[in-house]
C-alpha cells in the first residue's frame, strides 16, 4: 500500500478524500463491526487513529482490532510516542509548526525514530497547523501553544509554505477536534491556491454541506471524527 501515491493520485484527478477519525480512548470495541458496516457504505476513504493522550495504551489493541475489520488505509495521527504501534499501515509524522514548542517542534520526532527506523509504517512527513477554532483544545493543551488567529492569513499561508519548503509532503490545518468554528473558507482557499503539495483539514466539521464547503475551497484531505463519534447515522448523510 503506498498511501502517499495514492493522495498524489487522487489531488491530480481531483478526487476528494474523507479520513474518519478514530480517537482510541473513545472507541466502543463492542460496536466496531457496525461502525465499520457504516464507514463501508460511505465515501470515506483513510482511517486515522490518535488522540492528544492515551492514558491506558490502548491504540495498539484498537488499530488491531480495526485492521480486522478493514482493507481501508489505517494511518496513525499520534498525539505523542507512546501512541506509535507497527500494527497500521502508515503515520503522520507530524510538526506543530505554528507551536514553538520544541517538544513538538522536534523532540517527539527523535524519541519516535527507535520505533521506525525498522518498521514497514509508511511515514508521511506533515505539517500540522492548529488554527483558532474557538474552543480550547486538548492539542493546545499538551502542546502547551497557541492556534494561529483565522484572521491572520498571511501567517497561516507563510507557515504553510515553510512547511513545503522545508520538505514536508503534505499540510494539515486543524481547528482542533470538535471545534466551534472550522478552518474558514478564504484560509482554504488561499493556502490551496499556494500550496504544491497536498492539503488536509479537520475540526469542527459536522455536516455534509461543511464538508463539500472544504472541498470545494481546496481541501484534497478532510479529517472527521466528532460528528461519527456522536452520531453515527452522519454516515448515512455521506453515503457512496
Ligand atoms: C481533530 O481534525 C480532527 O484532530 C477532527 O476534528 O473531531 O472536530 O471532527 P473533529
Amino acid at each position: 500500500m503506498n498511501i502517499y501515491k495514492n493522495i498524489l493520485l487522487a489531488k491530480k484527478e481531483n478526487r476528494k478524500l474523507l479520513a474518519v477519525l478514530i480517537d482510541p480512548e473513545k472507541i466502543d470495541l463492542n460496536n466496531i463491526a457496525s461502525f465499520f458496516e457504516k464507514v463501508h457504505q460511505s465515501i470515506t476513504t483513510h482511517i486515522f487513529v490518535g488522540g492528544s493522550t492515551d492514558k491506558d495504551s490502548v491504540t495498539d489493541k484498537v488499530v488491531a482490532a480495526i485492521k480486522k475489520e478493514t482493507h481501508l488505509p489505517v494511518v496513525l495521527f499520534p498525539g505523542d510516542v507512546k501512541q506509535i504501534t507497527q500494527k497500521a499501515d502508515g503515520i503522520l509524522f507530524l510538526s506543530l509548526l505554528s507551536g514553538r514548542n520544541p517538544e513538538y517542534l522536534i523532540e517527539q520526532q527523535i524519541k519516535s525514530v527507535p520505533f521506525l527506523k525498522d518498521s514497514s509504517l509508511e511515514i508521511l512527513p506533515t505539517g500540522y497547523i492548529l488554527i483558532d477554532g474557538q474552543k480550547d483544545t486538548a492539542t493546545q493543551k499538551v502542546s502547551n501553544t497557541k492556534p494561529i488567529a483565522q484572521e491572520n492569513t498571511e501567517l497561516i499561508l507563510n507557515t504553510a509554505l515553510a512547511g513545503e519548503f522545508s520538505g514536508k509532503k503534505l499540510i494539515y490545518l486543524e481547528a482542533g477536534s470538535g471545534a466551534t468554528e472550522a478552518v474558514s473558507h478564504i484560509i482554504i482557499t488561499v493556502v490551496k491556491k499556494n500550496l504544491n503539495i497536498p492539503l488536509i483539514v479537520g475540526g469542527g466539521i459536522r455536516s455534509k454541506k461543511q464538508l463539500e464547503n472544504a472541498f470545494n475551497a481546496g481541501a484534497d484531505l478532510v479529517v472527521i471524527g466528532t460528528a461519527f463519534e456522536n452520531d453515527e447515522a452522519f454516515f448515512k448523510d455521506l453515503k457512496k
